[in-house]
This record gives C-alpha cells, structure tokens and sequence, in this order.
C-alpha cells in the first residue's frame, strides 16, 4: 500500500465551463485546477460545491419514458421512477477524477497488493476476475499488466470492493450518488453531460457496430464496437471537464441503493442508505443507448458483481472540507489543496 495520501502536482488550470460551448445552458464559470494523481497519475478536475435538483421530476420522468418508446417500444415508466422525487442536494467542493479507471492503472494497483489469500480466493480475484474473457488485464511472470493494445481502456469486471480499494490506494474514495450525477449535470441539471438532447457521437454507446443486434442504435458510429480508450469523447465533457460520464462502462459509486431513498436523503453531502445488498452505478455503457446515458439513471448490481460494461473512476474530499468535518489534523494536512 501507499502511505501517502492525495498529494497532488498542479498541471493546468482551466475555467469550469468555460473553456468549451457545449451549446447548452452552461453555469457561471468558477476557477478550478486540474491536477495530477501522484498515487496513479489520474487527472482529477474540482467541482465547486454547491446546490442542485438531484434525481427527476413528473415531466422528466415522462420525458425519459417517451424517449424510450420512441427508441425501443415497450418501456415502462416504473423504470425511472427511481429518479425521483426531484430533492435539493448541496454538496461541499470535491475532486474527481477526470477519466474512468484503465486497465494500466488497476494493473499497478494490483502489483502493489500483498496475495493474501481469501479461502480458495486470492484477494485479486475478489476485486477483478482476471479469467474473464472481457478482462484486459493479464498475469505474466507473476506481475499484472494490462494486454497490449487496452492500457488505456477502462477496466472492467471489477467488483465494488475492487473498485473502493483502488480509490483507497490511490488517496482517493469513490464519488457518492450525489457527486457523480453533480459532476455529470451540473446546477442546470443537464439530462446528458453535454446537453439535453442525446448525440451518439459525443460517447460510445452501443452504436451500429455494438455486437448485441437487439438493442443496438444503427443510427450512429461512434467507432468502438465495445470500449473505447478514455477520454475519446471531448464532446461529451460535463459542464466541469469530466470526461465519459455518459457511455464507455457503468461506474460504480460509493452509495448502496435504495429505491425510495430519494424521498428521505439528508439534503447535505448525502451517503446513501444505510443497508441494502445493491451499489448504485451510473452512466450507461458500450452495451447500452440513450435510455440508459441519462445521467439522472440509477442502476444497481450486489457488490460482488463483475460486469464487462462496469468499471469506476474515484473522487477525493478536499482539505478544507475534511478540516470542517472534524477529521484529525495528519488526514487533512495530506488532503488535496
Ligand atoms: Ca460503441
Ligand atoms: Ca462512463
């Protein structure tokens, strides 16, 4: 394990929205940084807390539905109804990270794991099932690396507990329910990260080439038949610069779900419920549409679940939040600035 926690090296500075005109209503520009990663040279962008609509209301919920329909046929709006009711969250500045995860960097996650065995387990096995046909990453010579050619993939068929211990490696966490859809939408509550309208091109989806014929939309190319390499899609940066919160795999986040949690979150910095054996994630994936890109969708997996169109990308608490929370003095000197 690294010792040393969230120390960052500041690589750019850019104005939150307003270095790009998504053509969609783009909130009051507010300084960030982009910083780099020490642990695992992650790019993470800052995102200035604040309030927003979490979740959908009536009309976006009849929306949402209806674009299904036109899309598929057949939908039911209790898909979506887990989206609401619509609840004011407010939300303390933090950190995330800029891409998904890739398959390099969870490789080296790996590496610096002591094999403590689980029963017949390893403790690799329970983060990330490496004999799976979608796993890209590989063990040669008693070291993981990615396969050649998918460094810079998302990594997938990683469990929950795999995707929170990489965060923990890292000096990060995993973002909340909360963060990411703020991340994704912003105060102005876009329905995707770019916008409102979907554009097939602007994330990989499952496109024309996606291999599964049922579902797929034969409208767009987006060039990847199954994942694509982070960060491919600058057109569908969020309103702070995040990339690929719509498509390319699911993210896991810290929440459990809860269907009917909406009604009865805390407004502050909420955690999710408290039991429940489902985590939350978000964003659609390479094996999903528009349906599921929404960035108000919630969909739920065990924690154990490794999926091929599932992966994570991590969050971190900023020092000045973590010192008006009460956190002993060595965590918040190592916070992020
Ligand atoms: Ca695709
Ligand atoms: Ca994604």
């Amino acid at each position: 394990m690294v010792a040393t926690t969230a120390v960052v090296t500041l690589v750019s500075q850019t104005a939150c929205g307003a270095t790009r005109d998504l053509g969609h209503a783009t909130p009051e520009p507010t300084a960030t940084n982009e910083h780099s990663r020490l642990e695992d040279g992650m790019v993470t962008v800052r995102v200035p807390g604040g309030d927003f609509e979490m979740g959908s209301t009536d009309a976006e919920v009849d929306q949402a539905l209806q674009l299904c329909e036109g899309a598929y046929g057949d939908c039911q709006r209790d898909w979506f109804e887990d989206e609401q009711p619509a609840h004011t969250v407010s939300l303390d500045t933090f950190r995330i990270d800029r891409t998904e995860v890739t398959n390099a960097q969870f490789a080296a996650f790996l590496n610096a794991q002591s094999e403590a065995a689980e029963g017949d387990l390893t403790w690799a096995d329970v983060m990330v099932d490496l004999n799976s046909e979608h796993c890209r990453i590989e063990r040669a010579d008693e070291r993981f690396r990615a396969e050649e050619g998918y460094s810079d993939h998302p990594a997938v068929m990683i469990s929950w507990y795999g995707a929170k211990a990489y965060c923990a490696w890292a000096g990060a966490r995993l973002p909340t329910e909360a963060e990411w859809e703020y991340a994704a939408r912003g105060p102005k509550r876009s329905v995707y990260p770019w916008g409102d309208a979907f554009e097939g091109t602007r994330l990989n989806s499952c496109d024309a080439s996606c291999p599964f014929e049922d579902w797929r939309d034969a409208a767009y190319d987006d060039g990847y038949a199954r994942t694509a390499p982070v960060g491919t899609y600058p057109d569908g940066a969020s309103w702070c610069g995040v990339l690929d919160m719509a498509g390319n795999v699911w993210e896991w986040v810290a929440d459990r779900y809860g269907a009917d949690y909406y009604a009865r979150s805390p407004r502050r910095n909420p955690q999710g419920p408290d039991s429940g054996r489902f985590r939350v994630q978000r964003g659609g994936s390479w094996t999903a549409t528009l349906r599921d890109a929404r960035s108000a969708r919630r969909h739920r997996y065990p924690a154990s679940w490794q999926d091929h169109a599932v992966g994570f990308r991590c969050a971190m608490t900023l020092r000045r939040e973590l010192a008006a929370s009460g956190a002993p003095p060595s965590d918040v000197r190592t916070a992020v600035p």
